[in-house]
């Protein structure tokens, strides 16, 4: 980030706690621009309002968002009220015309002893602003009783825009159900990261988690007792409570990208309908976390009966351009099967107006260049995605050993796998996914995403444990400039964030590399 003065804590500082006041620069994702002020500084008082952009209900639904997330520490009423006038008193979201370097989800805040005002070309970007000021307020504001505290807001002005405009999270809900409001508790930590979307593991060998009204088993076996990894994972969202899902995320500028994984990665639906094995008969159900050794049937027509059920109610219930139909590991597929599959399946979800994204093993199909590749390959060489670039491809990079939330830290980490090696937080921030692999340059990165596979997690407390602070070191890579992004001032940074997590009750995962507060 540029820094124009140094309002910023002792860089030579090796950790050790202090109680630092919160500056200009403490943000999470780095902005592009800080230009902090000493000499001023806002503090909120009983009568602040919160003022938006009259006229629009976008401005004044971010607006409402923010008096909700500052209200139960300060107590203050914080009235959101159309801006009369763009004098800067109190807290004000106007839309503006910022620029197009600050794109569609860029903003500029600037902080005088007067006001706090938040400007953006679209309320995606007040949204966006209004993350980075709670993060400017002290630790404090994450309480949700009443405290006693200054409520400063250090003074000077941020610009801000994202590196890349796909900036993700991706939950497994299938090898262990999570439930509606766990899903919604992790969309409020990925907001505060402005990441953008949320890909949702819908379906997988050990569970079927979404209600398919024309395949109703699919759930009521497939996402009843006994499913998930070791039988413990039981569970499914409903239609319903998935749109409430879709709506509750959409709020905070998250789109949700649901996964259906076929053909492998599908022995929940085989041994719920006998009829879509080669065969006709049902294997039994599985609760062990082997990958690999399952298949629809790629020569049986009501395979892409199926298939078409399944994409179509699941396109109807998802507003977003994007669906992920999987494709990895489809082992015991074979490729001339596989390629079969996904010619006919690809142009299914395009029919239902969605964009497929696929597993880097889809390009294998050559689809239409509008398929979304999702790299996730331990590799910086791999030559089939680069070829899948020459074409034309996007990628969204999610390299196993640099974004997988559910490897282990280190040996001793009691949740997680290993396969794709241990990952300290230095590890999952220090590389560049724009020149990451080999022949997939910055302009063909649509962005990136950390998944999070829930063979060993159960719990909220765990998907915690595993996803923060690593999520934090993901999101600074997919919003900062690669040349705002250092280790040394990142792990700064990020040590200020452990009050604000304790605060809500995030369990993160201490990592001796960071200085924690
Ligand atoms: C590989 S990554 C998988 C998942 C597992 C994960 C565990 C990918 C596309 N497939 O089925 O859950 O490893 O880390």
């Amino acid at each position: 980030m540029t820094t124009a003065t140094s309002a910023t804590a002792d860089p030579s500082s090796t950790g050790a706690a202090t109680s630092a006041e919160t500056a200009l620069t403490d943000v999470v994702p780095a902005p592009v621009e800080v230009f902090p002020d000493a000499e001023a500084e806002y503090r909120l008082t009983p009568w602040t309002p919160i003022r938006t952009e009259p006229r629009s209900a976008e401005a004044h639904k971010v607006g409402l968002l923010l008096a909700e997330s500052l209200r139960p520490a300060t107590g203050y009423p914080l009235p959101v009220v159309p801006a009369r006038s763009h004098k800067p008193s109190g807290i004000s979201l106007l839309l503006d015309n910022v620029g197009d370097t600050l794109g569609r989800e860029g903003y500029r805040i600037e902080v005088t002893d007067d006001g706090v005002t938040i400007r953006a070309n679209t309320a995606a970007g007040l949204f966006a602003g209004t993350q980075t000021l709670r993060q400017l307020l002290p630790p404090d504001i994450e309480a949700n009783a009443r405290r006693t505290t200054a409520w400063t807001v250090p003074g000077g002005t941020i610009i801000d825009h994202p590196r890349f405009a796909y900036r993700g999270a991706m939950l497994d809900i299938a090898r262990h159900f999570h439930t509606p409001d766990e899903i919604k508790s992790y969309i409020d930590e990925l907001a505060r990261f402005k990441i953008n979307h949320l890909h949702l593991h819908l379906t997988d060998d050990q569970g079927w988690r979404i209600e398919i009204e024309s395949w109703p088993r699919l759930t009521t076996v497939g996402g009843g007792p006994g499913t998930g990894v070791d039988g413990v994972g039981a569970g499914f969202l409903t239609k319903e409570q998935y749109s409430d899902i879709v709506a509750y995320a959409a709020d905070r500028y998250i789109t949700v990208v649901p996964e259906i994984d076929m053909p492998g990665h599908t022995n929940s639906a085989l041994s719920t309908y006998a009829e879509l094995n080669c065969d006709g008969i049902a294997p039994p159900p599985r609760t062990d976390m082997a990958v690999g050794y399952s298949s629809l049937c790629i020569g049986k027509e009501i395979t892409y009966e199926f298939v078409e059920d399944v994409i179509r109610e699941v396109s109807e219930l998802t507003p977003g351009p994007y669906l992920h139909i999987g494709g990895d590991e489809a082992h015991v597929t074979t490729p001339e099967d596989y390629r079969l599959f996904m010619r006919r399946v690809l142009p299914i979800v395009e029919k239902y107006g969605k964009r497929p994204f696929g597993w880097n093993e889809i390009v294998r199909a050559e689809p239409a260049t509008a398929t979304v590749a999702q790299y996730w390959g331990t590799s910086t060489d791999n030559a089939e995605l680069a070829d899948a670039v020459a074409r034309g491809h996007r990628v969204i990079m999610s390299p196993a050993n640099k974004t997988y939330l559910d490897m282990k830290y280190n040996p001793d980490t009691p949740l997680g796998l290993s396969w794709a090696g241990y990952i300290e937080v230095r590890d999952s921030y220090e590389w560049n996914p724009g020149d990451h692999v080999t022949g997939v340059g910055e302009d063909a990165v649509l962005g990136v995403e950390a998944p999070l596979w829930s063979e060993t997690l159960r719990s909220s407390d765990h998907i915690e444990y595993m996803a923060f602070p690593r999520l934090a070191a993901v999101a600074e890579l997919a919003w900062s400039p690669q040349e705002a992004r250092d280790w040394t001032a990142f792990r700064e940074r990020l040590g200020k964030q452990a009050p604000r997590w304790e605060e809500r009750g995030i369990d993160f995962y201490r990592s001796p590399e960071v200085p924690w507060q």
